[in-house]
Formats: C-alpha cells, structure tokens, sequence
C-alpha cells in the first residue's frame, strides 16, 4: 500500500535547471555546524557552481568557521534570531537580516532561538585590485525599484551595485498575476528560494508550478520566465553571479 505524497513529486532535475520543493529535500550534518539541520540546495554535484544551503540551526547552536581563501558567502535569515561575529565584528539578525563575508572570512553564529536561514558560498573572481567588504543589513531597510518601468513589480538589491562585488542577491516582489516582462536567457546562473506565495515558473521548456519553502536552481543559459498566482504576493530571493566577464 503507497502512502499519500510518496509516488507523486514537483522534483525536476535537468542538466541546467532543478526545482526541489521542501519535503524531499534530504537533509545532512555539516560537521562545522552544531545542533543544526542542513539541506543543500545547490552545489557543484548538480552543475551550479557556487553552494547554498538551507539550515535549522537550534537554540545555542551554530557555527565557529575560516573560510578557505578567495571563498565568499552570504547568509539570510528567514526566521527566528541569531548573533553573527563577522571578522570580529558582532552584530544581531533577526528574520529578513542578512550578511555578505569577504573572501577569506572568519565567522561564527550562534542561534538565539530557532533560527532558519539560508547559506551561500561561492568562489570569488577577482577583478583588478577590488576588494569587497563585508555587509550587514535588514531587508525591511531595503528600499524596492520598480522593475523594467512595471508599477507593483518590486526589486530589492541587498548588495552593491559595485564592481568589487561579483555576486548579486536579490528580492523580487510579485503581486498576483504579475509576470517577469520577457522569457529570460542569461548566461548568469540563479539559486532562487521562495519566500512567500505562489506561481508558475518557466524554466527550459516547460512550466512547472512552484510555491514558498521550493528552491530552483537555474544553470547558463537556461530560458526563465515567472508568473505569479494566488492570493498573496509572491517573493523570491536570488543569486546571481554579475560584473564579470566571460571566461574561456
Ligand atoms: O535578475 C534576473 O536575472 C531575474 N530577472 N531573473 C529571474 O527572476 N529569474
Ligand atoms: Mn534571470
């Protein structure tokens, strides 16, 4: 006898794309984190080339780490409140909180109540003699642009538009039935994780319907395109590798 949910699933994986909703997400222990839940949303096994991360980290627990030189990261929080060293410096995040760390950086988080954020790591490709710094910021201090002249469609950039920086993490905000005015194709990649609501993403050649708490990657080149349904906006955040060219 099958159990409702077990032979059905939105799971896609594809050369350059995947849509991976919560409940199959595995989960892992990632030694350098205590009494926290790892599931890895991206990562160079999949074709991305950059990793990222979701975790449940319990109250009291964390992480004390060096990144390996020339490697970056960003963390978001999406719920709960923890306390983050970053180079030495202390600082509070609560939900909507986020972090960028240089290459190179020594972090530590500690949980203050159960915390659920997201993890990005990627390795930096530097240009000339830049030097990005660390960032710390809340999501609600954001101030949103209106996108491609669309009133209502709603981007965040929480990090500089700046030439140090060779990575981009975004917030779209959709109200329903709102669209991305053109079927995309980028030779940037993506890791999108759905904040809130719901909708249809085009990704390759085919719509697949996805919702919040679904992570996507999209890989080069791969055709993208969203429209949102539902009674809520629909709010996503995104990676996106920028301000570098192409190497051969
Ligand atoms: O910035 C972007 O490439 C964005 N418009 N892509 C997306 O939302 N899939
Ligand atoms: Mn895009």
């Amino acid at each position: 006898m099958s159990q409702s949910g077990l032979v059905v699933s939105r799971a896609v994986v594809r050369r350059n794309y995947a849509v991976l909703p919560p409940e199959g997400m595995a989960t892992s222990v990632l030694p350098e984190w205590r009494d926290t839940v790892a599931r890895v949303l991206a990562a160079p096994a999949m074709g991305a080339r950059f990793a990222q991360y979701l975790l449940e980290v319990a109250p009291g627990g964390g992480t004390q780490q060096a990144l390996r030189e020339g490697v970056q990261t960003f963390l978001y929080l999406l719920e709960g409140e923890a306390e983050l060293e970053l180079n030495g410096k202390s600082h509070r995040l609560a939900a909507g909180g986020f972090a960028y760390g240089k290459p190179g950086s020594r972090f530590g988080l500690r949980a203050a109540s159960q915390t659920r954020l997201l993890w990005l790591k990627k390795v930096y490709v530097p240009f000339e003699r830049m030097h990005p710094g660390d960032l710390v910021g809340d999501e609600a201090k954001v101030k949103g642009e209106t996108y491609m002249g669309i009133e209502g469609l709603l981007l965040k950039t929480l990090l500089p538009a700046d030439l140090a920086f060779d990575m981009a993490m975004n917030i779209f905000t959709f109200p329903p039935g709102f669209s991305l005015p053109v079927i995309e194709t980028h030779v940037m990649e993506h890791g999108l994780y759905f904040l809130q609501g719901q909708g249809v993403y085009y990704l390759g050649e085919t719509w697949s319907e996805v919702k919040a708490g679904d992570f996507i990657w999209m890989g080069p080149y791969v055709p993208q395109g969203f429209y949102a349904t539902g009674g809520t906006p629909s709010r996503y955040l995104y990676y996106k590798d920028v301000h570098r060219d192409v190497e051969l």
